[in-house]
């Protein structure tokens, strides 16, 4: 199984970073971040070290892979450089990062206009984590993005901000009524930074395909999620890359053939950050329950994530969206204590039943879930090991969302650490 991709099932922080941790203890040779950027935040938790990664692959704490940030992710070069003295500072070895020549750039105004954009929309807002990961996609797909390799042609890397600060400078004077920003200002900021750079970048995409082809493994580590994605999730409220399997390929530069596995990692319940539709979210004390019990705070910007009960068409269109060979299912030590753990198996949309996500936003926003209830379970459950240990109506839960979700749950997180882990075989 050489290329194994991790994807978020959910609406993010399903635990992606310790699933990607723990395929490290089985041989991994390299981790390619392969979407988004430092809006990500992945928590790993080794003994009684906590690591924040935001930019940076989780593999990069596994000694001896080789870490990837590939041409999807859009990189800013200050939190790069503050992620790796960081690392290094806690003994981390990070020599061997690798930069795509293709990545795209995420500069001051890339930020700036996140900011003033989203304080402009309202209370329409998408509710983005403030870091010009929107505005640094949208110059890119608009062609006037600034990559890695244009740090190494001063001519070329002048041109481009040019055309680039064209139509925002009147943005930003005009309608948002900040002051303009000058070429040279982040020219100068950006050749600052090329020098410490460069021993990192190269083309990646053939560096990984070559690794594929003499049969290393290669994980590809998503950032965000499923119901994230900019084709697939809840559009408009959703992040502006493709988090979806496909961005797997797309954003490191090797072919769909070449991933032969895609494991999805969902919760036991879910949970959003930001604004946007989310039908099974609880207002009441059973969310702040969930919210408190798994420390549901955001790893980047520390804004409390909105709960709610599991969401079974959710899981199944992430299933066939991404072809999920296999769930892991983090945090079921969460739910321990409740009488009842109630699941939403379909919703109601104005008196029509829905198994399946439906396509009309509209309805989505008028979901109502219809739930079932499983009887709950009042042990600990982080002590257990194996499947079998685990209280019979821990089993039947797990068991019944396997059923109803089309894909097998290879492995159940029973606490944040990286022996808290239940594997299937
Ligand atoms: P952006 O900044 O343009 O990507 O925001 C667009 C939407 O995507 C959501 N988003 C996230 N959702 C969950 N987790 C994310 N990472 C951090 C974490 C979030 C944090 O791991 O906790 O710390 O707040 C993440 N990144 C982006 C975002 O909430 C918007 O809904
Ligand atoms: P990611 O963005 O998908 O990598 O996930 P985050 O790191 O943002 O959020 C997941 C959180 O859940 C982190 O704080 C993890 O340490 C924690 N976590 C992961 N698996 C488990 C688990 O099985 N049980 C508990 N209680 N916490 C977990
Ligand atoms: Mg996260």
């Amino acid at each position: 199984m050489p290329g194994v991709a991790i994807i978020g099932g959910q609406w993010g922080d399903e635990g992606k970073g310790k699933a990607t941790d723990l395929l490290g203890d089985r041989g991994i040779d390299y981790v390619v971040k392969f979407n988004g950027g430092n809006n990500a935040g992945h928590t790993v938790v080794i003994g009684d070290e906590k690591y924040a990664l935001h930019l940076l692959p989780s593999g990069i704490l596994t000694p001896g892979v080789t870490p990837v940030i590939g041409n999807g992710v859009v990189i800013d070069l200050d939190v790069l450089f503050e992620e790796i003295d960081h690392l290094e500072e806690r003994g981390i070895d990070t020599s061997k990062l690798r930069v795509s020549a293709n990545a795209h750039i995420i500069t001051n105004y890339h930020k700036t206009l996140d900011k003033v954009t989203e304080r402009f929309l309202g209370k329409r807002q998408i509710g983005t984590t403030g870091r010009g990961i929107g505005p640094a996609y949208a110059d890119k797909i608009n062609r006037v993005g600034l990559r890695i390799q244009d740090l190494y042609d001063e001519n070329i890397l002048r041109q481009k901000v040019e055309a680039s600060l064209f139509q925002k400078n009147h943005l930003l004077v005009k309608v948002y009524n900040r002051r303009a920003i000058t070429v040279d200002e982040i020219v100068d900021s950006l050749l600052a930074k090329a020098e410490r750079l460069r021993p990192m970048v190269g083309d990646t995409g053939l560096e990984v395909y070559e690794a594929l082809e003499a049969g290393k493994t290669v994980v590809f580590e998503a950032g965000q999620a499923t119901m994230l994605d900019v084709d697939h999730g809840t559009y408009p409220f959703v992040t502006s890359s493709t988090c979806t399997a496909a961005g797997a390929a797309s954003g490191s530069g090797v072919s769909p053939r070449q991933i032969d596995r895609v494991i999805g990692i969902v919760k036991s319940y879910i949970t959003r950050v930001g604004s946007g539709p989310f039908p099974t979210e609880l207002d009441d004390e059973w969310g702040e329950l969930l919210r408190t019990r798994g420390g549901e705070f955001g790893v980047t910007t520390g804004r409390p994530r909105r709960t709610g009960w599991f969401d079974v068409p959710i899981a199944k269109y992430t299933t066939r969206i991404n072809g999920v060979t296999d769930f892991v299912m983090t945090k079921l030590d969460v739910l321990s204590d409740l009488e009842k753990v109630p699941v939403c198996v379909a919703y109601d949309v104005d008196g029509q039943r829905f198994d399946e996500m439906p396509v009309s936003q509209s309805d989505f926003h008028h979901a109502k879930p219809i739930y079932e209830e499983f009887p709950g379970w009042t042990e600990d459950i982080s002590k257990c090991r194996t499947f079998e240990e685990l209280p019979k109506n821990a089993q039947d839960y797990v068991l019944a969302i396997e059923k109803m979700i089309g894909a097998r749950i290879s492995a159940i997180g029973v606490g944040p650490a990286r022996d808290e882990i239940i594997q299937r075989h």
